[in-house]
């Protein structure tokens, strides 16, 4: 873990419960009751939408043979469930959302484990979701290997900040192509490229405003690819950098493609095969989630 990073003169305080901190968007706080029963939490899975958390929580608790869902008291901005040891927790869409989910939720991790940085370092954390790949098919699962901005560079905190740290743990990363290959899923492994919105800033020429010709949108999804970027997603920047900021060991992205950019703007991959690869995609995690090897080394 990196303390440098972490707020620790604020969270020590709290941990000593001199103050009361508030997790004003997951809707509860430090002096919650709730934050006692998550002594047992053993990762953090992140996605978007609220209904895919409501899904994978109770899909979950069935593979632990039907541990107690435990909800957090509003799913007013965020939607948050915890079972059989993990935390299934929605972001919303886009970096300035998903960036105040993890704000929320290291700092509650933090109270959970009382500042202890070991039991920190074993947290593991998935942003599990969806993306447009570019040059594959449309229902690829890609793990990501690091996650850029549209200039391929790391996440900026702020606009005056130094660049991040976007990769995220290869040791999981691997673990999860290995498995996905072997139960024949279309696994594959590569940069992502995050953004700021789903239309103009992907070079989509189907949104209300369009600043890209057929060409231009073209040129720069193929230079994407010639650099090594499998596919685009709205989170996974931001995701990693706050978790390198910490200096978590154990961090992954995994998300389906719903259409492959070189070919359509437009989603191909129907809602059948997406709850399909999301069922396979749970069954990597929970197969990831419940091995205790050494996956300590970081690259
Ligand atoms: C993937 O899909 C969402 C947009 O439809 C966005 O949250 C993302 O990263
Ligand atoms: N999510 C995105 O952000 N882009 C896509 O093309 C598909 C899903």
């Amino acid at each position: 873990m990196h303390p440098d990073n972490i707020n620790t003169g604020f969270l020590n305080a709290v941990v000593a419960s001199d103050i009361v901190d508030t997790y004003l968007h997951l809707g509860l706080s430090s002096d919650d009751g709730l934050i006692e029963t998550l002594t047992g939490l053993k990762a953090i899975v992140m996605s978007g939408s609220g209904e895919r958390v409501r899904n994978s929580a109770q899909y979950w608790s069935s593979q632990c043979g039907g541990t107690e869902i435990m909800s957090f008291p509003s799913d007013d901005r965020f939607v948050a469930r915890y079972t059989g040891g993990v935390l299934f927790v929605s972001h919303g869409m886009g970096m300035p959302s998903a960036s105040i989910a993890l704000h929320e939720l290291l700092r509650m991790c933090y109270v959970i484990f009382r500042g202890d940085l070991t039991e920190l370092d074993r947290l593991k954390w998935v942003r599990f979701g969806t993306s447009g790949g570019i040059g594959i098919p449309a229902g690829s699962i890609v793990v990501t290997t690091q996650a850029l901005l549209t200039d391929l560079t790391p996440y900026q905190l702020r606009y005056d900040s130094p660049h991040t740290d976007g990769h995220f743990s290869m040791a999981m990363g691997e673990h999860l192509v290995k498995r996905g290959n072997e139960l024949g899923l279309p696994m594959a492994a590569g940069i992502t490229v995050s953004t700021d919105d789903f239309y103009v800033d992907q070079r989509r020429i189907d949104g209300a405003i369009v600043l890209d010709s057929p060409d231009s949108r073209h040129a720069w999804l193929t230079w994407l690819r010639d650099n090594g970027v499998l596919n685009i997603e709205m989170e996974g920047a931001v995701v990693a950098a706050f978790l390198n900021a910490w200096g978590f060991r154990h961090s992954a992205m995994i998300t389906t493609t719903l259409v492959d950019r070189l070919d359509s703007d437009r989603i191909t991959l129907s809602s059948a095969e997406q709850l399909d690869r999301e069922r396979s995609i749970l069954r990597l995690l929970h197969d990831l989630l419940s091995t205790e090897g050494d996956e300590r080394v970081k690259q």
